[in-house]
């Protein structure tokens, strides 16, 4: 994640902008409808021939976050098995993941399970994943309960949603969600480290003895 201020001058009346910027991973097997919750985010839009991905697509979008403007650098997986030894090359130094799931069909939570477990054990330790129980508008067809799916989420510590591509239900919230946690960990460093800044400043002593310090 990267993450900076939009000028150091504050003009009194304009409250300053902060930049989050992060790299967001979609993993999930074929035809959950990955492609189409980024497409309803990004430009909301929905498909219902939406095209497999082949390899990976990339999209970004920028949403205003109280006095962050937070970037959402989106990675959508392709979710064939034959694309799968590609999976690490996006994931790798994502701060967040949306796996996502279709509440019609219990194979692709199975499934949805596994790519938890993978992102658990190679991806950035600090990653915030996400399960996204899609098609919730099929209700009538739903072969996965949401208590069970939440559950599973409570005992894994994952963010969890049912969203419908379709309808749009919870579909900004999950990524706002998301977007949430790696920058407001960003503002509680930033605030740490202005606070530093600021402390220094009232101490100029404290500045000479990190020097000597230094060059001893
Ligand atoms: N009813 C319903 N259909 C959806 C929803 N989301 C996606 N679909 C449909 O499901 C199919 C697959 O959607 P995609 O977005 O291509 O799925 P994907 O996960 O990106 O698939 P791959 O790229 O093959 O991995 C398309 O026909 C979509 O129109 C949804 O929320 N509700
Ligand atoms: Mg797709």
């Amino acid at each position: 994640m990267s993450s900076r201020g939009s000028g150091s001058r504050s003009n009194g009346s304009l409250p300053q902008t902060k930049i989050c910027q992060f790299k967001l991973v979609l993993l999930g097997d074929m035809a959950v409808g990955k492609s189409s919750l980024v497409l309803r985010f990004v430009k909301g839009q929905f498909d219902e021939f939406q095209e497999t991905t082949i390899g990976a697509a990339f999209l970004a979008q920028s949403v205003c976050l109280d006095d962050t403007t937070v970037k959402f650098e989106i990675w959508d997986t392709a979710g064939q098995e034959r694309y799968h030894s590609l999976a690490p090359m996006y994931y790798r130094g994502a701060q967040a993941a949306i796996v996502v799931f279709d509440i019609t069909k219990p194979e692709t939570f199975e499934r949805a399970k596994a790519w938890v477990k993978e992102l658990q054990r190679q991806a950035s330790p600090n990653i915030v994943i996400a399960l996204a129980g899609n098609k919730a508008d099929l209700a009538e067809k739903r072969l996965v309960e949401y208590e069970e799916a939440q559950t599973y989420a409570e005992d894994t510590s994952l963010l969890f949603m049912e969203t419908s591509a379709k309808t749009a239900m919870n579909v900004n919230e999950l990524f706002l969600a998301i977007g949430e946690t790696p920058c407001t960990r960003f503002k509680t460093f930033s605030s740490f480290v202005n606070e530093l800044i600021m402390w220094n400043m009232r101490c100029p002593l404290l500045i000479l003895l990190q020097l000597s310090f230094t060059l001893l």
